[in-house]
């Protein structure tokens, strides 16, 4: 009788497809490094006050902000560059002030364009959403140093009381690990809809810079083309929209440098195009209110 019974064993239903047939947004992999390049050279700020357009990244600790400040530099150098530290220890914020970063052309001169690295949001101590919104505002120059104990006040020389448009952020990136999304403390994301409200109020455009996609699917980590078909990454954005309230079509999936001794082009290419455009959006803030 047994080998009946061993027929009759129900069959497991084979797993699910883990990938789409058809990407849900198109990339020519193809496509040369070089014409992304190209439009990045192109860029002009759209007015003669504002000569450069000023980026924020903020997120949790070891999201990968500084990364992708080293990945967007590595792209437009051509050769890998770790200007900015980063930490693969990722219980403390390795930044410890608010640094601007330009980044400089390969040719003469600097891209129109600067990144603010933020110290990670944490739960209680790190970087307050206040001092974030003085940043938003352009009242913190530069160079400020982010001190946990002393937050910066108006009577600081660091503060900069008469902030014009030039001065103001154009553009605020969320930057979020897709492997960790729901491992983010609810404090964090908290403050993070915080100062996504206040920018939102303010008309600031904004971006969400989701990392780490190699670390989320291993089709992706085997094969980086396979980032818009994978249903795992797909399912990332929903939920990363979901949990800061921010539309799927402003969610950029990237894998950053973090690893390797040489440019890879396709990692180029997603770095790239999601630097266009929020590149573009703070362009476009600005064309807005001068
Ligand atoms: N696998 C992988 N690791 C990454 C990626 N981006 C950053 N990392 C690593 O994550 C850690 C924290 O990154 P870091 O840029 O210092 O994060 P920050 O605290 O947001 O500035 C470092 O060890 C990075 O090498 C990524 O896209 N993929
Ligand atoms: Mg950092």
């Amino acid at each position: 009788m047994w080998p009946f019974t061993y027929f009759l064993q129900p069959v497991p239903p084979p797993p699910p497809p883990a990938e789409f047939d058809r990407p849900w947004r198109t990339v020519n992999w193809n496509e040369p490094v070089q014409n992304l390049l190209r439009k990045v050279d192109d860029f002009q700020p759209g007015d003669s006050e504002v000569d450069t357009l000023r980026i924020l990244l903020h997120g949790p600790v070891g999201a990968g902000k500084s990364s992708f400040i080293n990945s967007v530099d590595t792209a437009l150098q051509g050769h890998i560059t770790t200007r900015v530290p980063t930490d693969a220890r990722i219980e403390k914020g390795f930044t410890l002030e608010c640094k601007t970063y330009k980044l400089k052309k390969v040719t003469t001169g600097f891209y129109p364009f600067t990144f603010t690295d933020t110290m990670g949001i944490q739960a209680t101590e790190g970087i307050q959403t206040d001092d974030i919104i003085k940043i938003l505002h352009g009242h913190m120059r530069n160079d400020y140093v982010f001190n946990p104990v002393k937050p910066i006040t108006k009577e600081d020389s660091k503060y900069n009381r008469h902030c014009s448009l030039k001065d103001r952020i154009h553009c605020l990136v969320s930057v979020f690990p897709a492997n960790q999304i729901s491992s983010i403390p609810e404090d964090v994301i908290r403050k993070m809809r915080e100062i996504r409200e206040k920018a939102r109020d303010m008309g600031i455009p904004q971006a969400i810079i989701m990392t780490k996609v190699d670390e989320t699917c291993p089709l992706v980590k085997e094969n980086l083309e396979k980032i818009y078909t994978s249903k795992k990454i797909k399912e990332k954005v929903q939920e990363c929209s979901v949990t800061l309230g921010i539309t799927e079509s402003c969610i950029y999936p990237v894998k950053n440098y973090h690893e390797e001794d040489a440019t890879v082009p396709k990692i180029d290419i997603l770095i790239l195009k999601a630097l266009i455009n929020i590149v573009n959006f703070a362009i476009d803030y600005v064309e807005d209110h001068k």
